[in-house]
């Protein structure tokens, strides 16, 4: 909530000032994006990066697509009284020189109604698109991750 007042700050003073960056797009790095491998017959998938923004304007991630999905939305997750759940959100925001990232038990991109089943080692592709209309095309390592896995990751911590 309070992250959401401050970029909202952040982007206004930078809207404010006389200087021109480059497009979202071109600020954003993406590190290392990836999707959940589902079971063939499972539709519902997650996706899953970091966006670096090298530049000195406040960003947000406004949608994504893919032409193997129907439908992607932006979705957090909630503990709604010990239980996990997801929501969808507006947007991402991504500061000025931060790093935002979309994990497991985090933010994702959702991925809904796909097309063609995915296959650990497979490239799945995906638009993302920002707040200025840019888009940025990325490829999408398919791996397989477990809950298990997710649950010593967090034991790790
Ligand atoms: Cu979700």
């Amino acid at each position: 909530m309070f992250k959401h007042i401050f970029s909202g700050m952040l982007l206004t003073l930078v809207l404010a000032s006389p200087v021109f960056a480059g497009s979202a797009a071109d600020d954003i790095q993406i590190i290392d994006p990836w999707a959940r491998e589902v079971p063939p017959g499972l539709t519902t998938s997650a996706g899953f990066l970091g966006m670096k923004n090298t530049g000195d304007k406040a960003h947000r991630l406004v949608a994504a697509e893919s032409s193997n999905t129907g439908m992607v939305e932006l979705h957090t997750h909630i503990n709604d009284n010990g239980v996990m759940r997801m929501r969808p959100v507006e947007d991402i925001p991504v500061a000025a020189g931060a790093t935002t990232t979309l994990q497991p038990g985090g933010l994702h991109l959702m991925l809904m109604m796909i097309k063609k089943p995915l296959k650990a080692g497979e490239k799945m592709p995906i638009t993302l698109i920002f707040e200025d209309g840019s888009k940025k095309d990325i490829e999408a390592e398919v791996r397989h991750f477990s809950m298990e896995k997710m649950n010593r990751m967090k034991m790790g911590h």
